[in-house]
């Protein structure tokens, strides 16, 4: 299996998030992550670990916005000359953009706050450099499944199903599971199922009002959780997409077995739309331990979601989420990938 992991990952570094009521924590979103699943995929025979190849801005601008893909690529640089005392070595703004029906501002950190959603996607010097490097990962791995029909593995840091068309927001600033859905849609109708523990509100945007790629996200209630403002059970697509969107919210605490059950559902969806090829937004955060989630989902049942969809028997691209237990991450992943390797 072709597993696609980018260096370029190291150069985003982020010190800190805020976390609610203002704390100052360590990034959680951290290199090590993606560096312990390299780790564990490497000493296993079955995945070629592959640098991406450039396929270039094109496909990203596919999903996202020019606008928000030049604030990206020129913030950085912008914040460096902006004539304040703040500390200089990421932009962050602190002030957020309401239901988006004002124009984007000419001040850089009003630009921020209407391009990013949240205190966890700090832009530091190299976070472009990483980011696009991260969705490179996931357009070779939907590359090679079109080309070949074999499964691929994107290993991508940062992750992306929080970040929608022209915004980013918990640790993501590219989808890289809608890149690629996108790149995969010469095949045919395709289907992307979300099971990282928080709801994938990005690629929901996304593809809402498309019938071609059949969005699924199970995760925490956002009733309790983040991202709060997306992924309720009613919201289920618009205009030609209306249908073509679903999601599972799950109390926290959820164990194995209402986990299973949820996903028979969603698998039976799948099966339903007949879909050419499948793309996974795998998060492992829900398992028991993980630092940011509260679900306590064992190792045996993550392996059985692996198992499930890998019955599928479709081309799929695997695409890395979240996951903040970072000593079990690779042990967890591998699990995850067996039926697929
Ligand atoms: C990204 B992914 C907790 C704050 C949570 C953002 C979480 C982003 C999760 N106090 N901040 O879906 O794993
Ligand atoms: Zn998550």
């Amino acid at each position: 299996m072709n597993v696609y992991h980018s260096r370029l990952h190291h150069l985003h570094h982020p010190a800190f998030e805020v976390f609610d009521g203002g704390v100052r924590v360590p990034y959680y979103e951290t290199p090590s992550r993606a560096e312990t699943v390299r780790e564990a995929l490497a000493g296993d025979a079955r995945f070629d670990i592959l640098p991406p190849e450039d396929l270039g801005i094109l496909p990203i601008l596919a999903i996202h916005d020019p606008g928000y893909i030049e604030f990206l690529q020129t913030s950085y640089a912008r914040w460096q000359d902006v004539p304040t005392d703040y500390p200089k070595e990421a932009l962050l703004p602190a002030t957020f953009a309401l239901r988006r029906d004002a124009p984007r501002p000419r001040s850089l950190l009003g630009a921020a706050g209407y391009h990013l959603m949240d205190l966890s996607v700090p832009i530091t010097s190299g976070s472009w450099q990483a980011v696009y490097g991260s969705a490179q990962c996931a357009l070779n791995a939907a590359q090679h499944t079109l080309a070949t029909r074999q499964n691929t593995f994107a290993l991508c840091r940062p992750p992306g199903h929080h970040a929608g068309g022209d915004y980013g927001g918990g640790y993501c600033f590219l989808n890289n599971a809608a890149l690629a859905a996108q790149a995969l849609t010469p095949l045919g109708q395709i289907a992307l199922l979300d099971v990282d523990y928080h709801a994938g509100n990005g690629t929901q945007d996304i593809f809402y009002a498309r019938a071609d790629v059949f969005t699924q996200s199970i995760h925490a209630d956002p009733n309790e959780e983040y991202p709060y403002y997306c992924g309720y059970e009613h919201e289920t697509g618009i205009e030609a997409g209306a249908g073509y969107h679903q999601n599972y919210p799950l109390p926290p605490y959820t164990t194995d077995e209402d986990y299973l059950n949820t996903l028979a559902h969603a698998l039976r969806r799948i099966r339903e739309v007949q879909p050419a090829a499948l793309v996974i937004s795998l998060g492992v955060d829900t398992l028991g331990g993980d630092a940011l989630g509260t679900f306590r989902i064992s190792r045996a049942a993550l392996a059985q979601v692996g198992a499930q969809l890998a019955t599928l028997n479709l081309p799929t691209v695997i695409v890395l989420e979240g996951g903040y237990k970072t000593a079990d991450l690779g042990d967890n992943v591998l699990a995850f990938l067996d039926s697929f390797a």
